[in-house]
């Protein structure tokens, strides 16, 4: 199912070259998509944007389950294709060969940047599928605890035998019409005295110091979940703190639960830490900002 398009260039999506969507989980399936032209041609001029011509997220429904991978794209088909659950020689798709491990309905998002050749502009497209998944139930179990990110979340991983501990908060800054959130990341590890201190060895991945996906965790419809992918540079300001700003520009994010999964790289390892939270926008009035005029 496609629910977006991109001006005159019309998306068609397949798994193993059937709309259907179907597959069985923990084995390989083709996810192709191509965008079509009005003569009826495929596009075939994209930007690479972080490193990549398209990024694909693919989560379950109850969004236990996460997975940030990347298709191959063939110049002269101009079709992209990701070998679900298969191999691959690319070191940025470690997810790949569990993406969509267990029985259930998935949701699985793309990102690419089709060359406008009109314009010059650079607009990102998304688009969104549902496919479903037979075979073997198991996984994580869904989140019940959603807890307000605004008073911090945190909890503790172990990343090659040291104890580090991830640390989530947020602001909300008054911009013109609207609230814009910031999302901070902090990562701690623990000394052997028992203290916490910033952690180190954070390396760059995909062109930027942390991504970070969003998605809502309600009952609306597929097509109408706030998807949403945040970026952040490497720590600055304050050692082993990502921040992650909202993009002012597209629309206000409204208050509700949100599953985030933030990456970042350390000492060559991906990072995948996820956040049951909820946000929730200030009940004052916004105030007149300087910023608008
Ligand atoms: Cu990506």
């Amino acid at each position: 199912m496609i629910n977006t398009a991109y001006g005159a260039l019309s998306p068609v999506a397949t798994l193993n070259d059937d709309q259907q969507m179907r597959m069985y989980a923990a084995q390989i399936a083709d996810f192709k998509i191509s965008y079509k032209m009005p003569n009826g041609m495929n596009h075939k001029m994209f930007h690479r944007m972080h490193g990549k011509l398209m990024h694909t997220i693919i989560v379950n429904k109850d969004l236990s389950h996460f997975a940030h991978v990347h298709p191959d794209f063939d110049m002269k088909t101009g079709v992209f294709k990701l070998s679900v659950n298969g191999t691959s020689t690319d070191p940025d798709n470690q997810a790949l060969p569990q993406s969509i491990p267990w029985f259930g309905e998935y949701y699985l998002f793309t990102e690419t940047m089709p060359h406008n050749h009109d314009s010059g502009e650079m607009v990102m497209v998304t688009t969104r599928h549902q496919i479903y998944a037979d075979g073997a139930r198991g996984g994580p179990s869904a989140d019940t605890n959603w807890p307000d990110a605004n008073r911090g979340i945190e909890y503790e991983f172990v990343q090659n035998g040291e104890s580090l501990k991830a640390v989530l908060d947020y602001e909300t800054y008054d911009f013109c019409d609207r609230w814009v959130p910031k999302f901070y990341l902090n990562i701690k590890k623990q000394l052997e005295n028992g203290e916490w201190v910033a952690a180190e060895g954070f390396e760059k991945w995909l062109e930027m110091g942390g991504h970070a996906v969003m998605i809502e965790n309600s009952n609306r419809p597929f097509e109408q979940l706030r998807f949403q992918h945040l970026h952040a540079f490497l720590p600055i300001a304050t050692a082993s703190e990502f921040d992650y700003p909202f993009d002012a520009h597209i629309d206000e994010l409204q208050s509700g639960q949100y599953k985030m999964w933030f990456q970042v790289k350390r000492f060559g390892e991906v990072l995948t830490l996820p956040f049951a939270m909820t946000y929730q926008k200030p009940i004052q009035p916004l105030k007149s900002s300087n910023k608008c005029k």
